[in-house]
């Protein structure tokens, strides 16, 4: 039996606990004031231990299979804060049940086939979204999208491949004749909706990452006090001396309906410091993964847009000349800003907002895919393009093992059922056949 902490810790007027395991029932019904009788209902109950009130929650026993793991389960919604937290934290180390690992629920809930690892891990995906685009592939495959498409194309591989160990069987009987064209044709069409499949792929690690900002410039134009004055919070460190900034530093900016990821950054300059230069060249590998970049200069403009030059690509940059209090000359093309008054910050803000409303994500992109799982696409493609030009009844036996490797992909990818069932569930059909 396990228990979990589903909400954060903190000051919240609600906490959740989650209880999964055979048994739950009666072990909770024992700090219970009155019994619970009937399943996914709220009841409102005092908890109470060793003659002690320790809370008035409300609480919902669910009875499997229907429940989030699958097994029986039990929610209790605490008032929120450290102390009832503590308290409820030991009282369930008292009744003997274990706190749950990192992502042990939902694991539960795979094994109990509540739901797919790609939906399990898209759960994830969902929680960390900042545009309605990410939430909205993370949703897509929560829902069971993603697994639905590869499932359609899984289908169509594991009918190639009965007919394919059909043909090897055939084989070893004198004088049947048959063709692989249409095998080919088959599997040709197959890679094709695996790459299509791959290309309607949006990356986890850039998650949050889609309306990336990057504030791009020399040392102390005043990168970090516009950060500062864009975030409207301190967070990052300002001072006269230049080459303060080392670490990447993020904000999250809400503007006009729209999140973006503000990116403070060290200033592009040489240096003998050799800390100072890590964090130039974090800037200069991580420019392009920026939809928009800051390009920030002050009086000094035209030398510093020069240094510049080969690190901006104007499609997606916006200069801004910052320090305006000091000079408040306005150059074509450009944004002029002070940090240190406020002036010129609300366009900018528009500005920025602007550039993410206009930017419609790309149509092809419907779900969001981790490394783990491109990698095993992947697979699969290089399984299918194995197979290309083996047009000879000689080479069956080979197709045959691509077309294996592929299902092995595939089944790793859906994390759904292992290969001897699949070769069992094939032979199976390949009998009726034959
Ligand atoms: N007058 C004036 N000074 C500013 C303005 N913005 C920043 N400064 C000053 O410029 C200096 C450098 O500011 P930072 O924000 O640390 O500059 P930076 O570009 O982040 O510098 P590095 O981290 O070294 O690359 C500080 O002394 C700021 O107070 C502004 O709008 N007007
Ligand atoms: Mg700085």
């Amino acid at each position: 039996m396990i228990f979990a902490l589903a909400t954060p810790a903190g000051k919240a007027a609600l906490a959740v606990f989650r209880i999964s395991g055979s048994g739950c029932h009666e072990v909770i019904s024992k700090i219970l004031d009155k019994n619970i009788a009937e399943f996914n209902r709220v009841f409102l109950r005092k908890i109470i231990h060793d003659g002690v009130l320790v809370d008035v929650s409300t609480v919902v026993f669910y009875k499997s299979p229907k429940s989030y793991t699958g097994e029986d389960m039990v929610e209790v919604f605490c008032h929120g804060g450290f102390a009832t937290l503590k308290k409820l934290i030991d009282l369930f180390h008292n009744l003997n049940i274990r706190e749950a690992e990192p992502g042990e629920f939902t694991k539960i809930s795979v094994l109990n086939g509540k739901q797919t690892l790609n939906e399990a891990e898209s759960l994830l995906d969902l929680i960390n979204s900042t545009t309605d685009a990410e939430m909205n592939m993370a949703l897509g495959v929560v829902a069971g999208e993603l697994s639905n498409t590869v499932s359609v194309l899984g289908d169509e591989l594991d009918d190639i491949r009965v007919f394919v160990e059909s043909i090897i069987d055939f084989d070893d009987e004198d004088g049947v004749d048959v063709s692989l064209e249409e095998v080919i044709e088959r599997l040709e069409a197959l890679r094709l909706g695996f790459g299509d499949l791959k290309k309607q792929g949006f990356r986890s690690s850039n998650i949050g990452k889609t309306n990336g900002v990057l504030m791009l410039g020399p040392p102390n134009v005043g990168k970090s006090s516009l950060f500062n004055c864009l975030l409207g919070q301190n967070k990052a460190i300002v001072s006269p001396n230049p080459g303060t900034t080392r670490d990447m530093l993020e904000g999250q900016v809400l503007m006009h309906k729209t999140t973006f990821n503000l990116v403070d950054a060290a200033g592009i300059r040489d240096s003998s410091v050799s800390e100072e230069s890590m964090g130039v060249n974090k800037v200069l590998n991580d420019i392009d993964s920026f939809p928009l970049v800051l390009v920030v200069c002050d009086q000094e403009y035209k030398t510093q847009l020069k240094d510049l030059r080969g690190m901006i690509d104007n499609k997606k940059s916006l200069v801004v000349k910052n320090k305006s209090d000091l000079c408040n000359k306005q150059e074509d093309g450009m944004c002029l800003v002070s940090a240190k008054t406020g002036d010129g910050i609300p366009e900018l803000k528009k500005m920025i907002s602007g550039f993410f409303v206009n930017s419609e994500p790309s149509v092809d992109q419907r779900f969001i895919l981790n490394d783990r799982q491109l990698e095993l696409i992947d697979g699969v493609i290089k399984s299918l393009e194995a197979c290309q030009g083996l047009h000879y009844l000689e080479s069956i036996e080979l197709i045959a093992e691509n077309l294996k490797s592929a299902r092995n992909h595939l089944n790793d990818f859906l994390g759904e059922r292992s290969s001897d069932e699949l070769l069992g569930e094939i032979f199976s059909k390949f009998c009726i056949g034959k």
